[in-house]
């Protein structure tokens, strides 16, 4: 991460990377959920989520460590990161769901792995969300939204409950803008959720959530057999269940990744 990119994290608690995943990437990735996800919207919610992306394609498997978000990961979460989870978010016109959530877990107790921490300019935080946005959110078009700078809120309970639904959406509630093939990267102690999808087009997002190798979120670990043996070494450390003693650093040159 650049000095300005820490700085943008730091201050807002989440950060947009332009440009992470190629046309050609987009394409594919489009055509994949295509072909493992034909499943027609509900009617009456227009919206559709599926755990276990990361199985339909050895290219959903390389989105764990994709050589453009990968050094983040190690800055954020830490050398030891891990794999904790990952789904989709699909939404057509109308869809609502999911009102603002998250905020530090010293301050709400039951989240907590929801915490950002900062010490003599090494960041931490406990799960953390990598998104692949496969389709746009232009301005007003909804989906992913958060209180910017609310992953260090000492007063998340006063959120009020009209800004939670999305009801009453003062200034301090952004949705951040986005290209197909961004990634925006965000620590779940910052305050967010799903806004109303009022774009004209599909929303599309494929959600890999990550946490320090000590800790867990999931219930359910990963196990390496369910990618029928296609995972590289780097990937088997990122995905292995959590630990601390001897855990292995989970990308090997990760020094060469930081301080760029
Ligand atoms: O991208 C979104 O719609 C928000 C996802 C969310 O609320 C979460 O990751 O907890």
């Amino acid at each position: 991460m650049t000095p300005e990119e820490k700085f943008i994290f730091d201050l807002q608690g989440y950060i947009v990377i332009k440009n992470v995943l190629s046309d050609e990437e987009i394409d594919n990735l489009n055509a994949i959920a295509d072909r493992e996800f034909p499943e027609e919207y509900d009617e009456e919610t227009g919206f559709k989520r599926t755990s276990r992306v990361s199985q339909w394609d050895p290219a959903c498997v390389n989105l764990f460590d994709h050589p453009k978000t990968l050094p983040y990961l190690v800055e954020l979460v830490g050398e030891k990161f891990r794999a904790d989870h990952d789904y989709c978010i699909f939404m057509e016109k109308g869809a609502k769901r999911g009102n603002l959530h998250g905020g530090s877990g010293h301050v709400i107790g039951r989240a907590a792995d929801h915490w950002y921490r900062y010490h003599d300019g090494v960041m931490r935080n406990g799960l953390t969300v990598c998104t692949y946005f496969l389709t746009h959110a232009g301005p007003g078009d909804g989906g992913f939204a958060c209180v910017p700078g609310s992953h260090k809120s000492n007063f998340v309970p006063n959120l009020p409950a009209d800004v939670k639904s999305f009801d009453r959406r003062p200034e301090y509630v952004r949705q951040p803008e986005v290209e197909a093939g961004d990634a925006l990267i965000f620590t779940e102690a910052l305050i967010h959720g799903t806004m109303p999808w009022e774009g004209d087009h599909e929303r599309r997002a494929l959600l890999y959530k990550f946490s320090p190798g000590h800790s867990t979120w999931s219930q359910n670990y990963y196990t390496l057999d369910e990618f029928n043996g296609g995972l590289t070494e780097q990937q088997k450390r990122i995905l292995a269940p959590p630990s601390v003693g001897q855990r292995p650093d989970s990308v090997e040159d990760w020094e060469s990744m930081i301080d760029a």
